[in-house]
């Protein structure tokens, strides 16, 4: 039975596992929910919120911990618990930066952008620090094979990039690798689909 995986029609928490969807050639039925027919359904959801995810008689929320059980499931969480636990590590790195842009854009896009952009390079210099630091090479986080956070830190910088073009200019390892991922086979022939540039960022059409 295929999974199932219900959100807006937006990129936002869900766009990190469609990229480990075409990438890994899993089966994913979306189902796409508009705005209007959200409040009848979100009481029904496990915790009021999109996205959720189904396997079976599992109902998921909470966007972390559905890549976390795909990843689990796919081979995508490292191949030992060391390597398991620094993808745990980076992801939530991730997440606070993920956390800071959603509050830029949600909260004060108008009034806050350029003071964001200005701090941008502390909060890029963690992660292009661990990704040099990675024994099993520069190409991914991790080890040396592609992992959830890969995908997560993918759709992170796709997202900063629209935001500040230059942002990834002092950070030649970050922009090799979101090059990189971007050219992957499947994730390079998706993001050319009409489906995926249609796709908003976000919610309130900011980006
Ligand atoms: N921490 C949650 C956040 C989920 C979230 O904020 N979902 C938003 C859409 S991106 C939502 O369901 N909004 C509608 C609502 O809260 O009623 C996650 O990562 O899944």
């Amino acid at each position: 039975m295929p999974y199932k995986l219900q959100y807006f029609p937006v990129r936002g928490r869900a766009q990190a596992l469609r990229y480990i969807v075409v990438d890994n050639d899993l089966e994913v039925q979306e189902e796409v929910i508009n705005k209007i027919d959200w409040p009848a359904m979100k009481p029904k959801t496990p915790l009021g919120q999109l996205p959720v995810f189904h396997d079976g008689d599992l109902h998921i929320s909470q966007s972390n911990a559905i890549l976390r059980y795909v990843a689990r499931k796919h081979g995508l969480f490292g191949k030992n618990d060391k390597e398991a636990a620094l993808i745990d590590m980076i992801n939530d790195q991730q997440e606070d930066i993920r956390q800071a842009y959603m509050h830029l854009i949600y909260q004060e896009y108008d009034t806050g952008k350029d003071a964001y952009i200005k701090n941008l390079p502390t909060q890029l210099a963690t992660l292009e620090k661990v990704l040099g630091e990675n024994k099993g090479g520069a190409e991914f986080f991790v080890g040396d094979k592609i992992s959830f956070v890969d995908y997560t830190i993918f759709d992170l910088l796709d997202n900063l990039i629209i935001l500040s073009p230059t942002c990834l200019d002092g950070f030649p390892k970050l922009k090799g690798f979101h090059s990189r991922i971007g050219s992957r086979d499947k994730i390079a022939k998706y993001r050319a689909t009409d489906a995926f540039k249609k796709l908003p960022i976000n919610g309130n059409g900011k980006q």
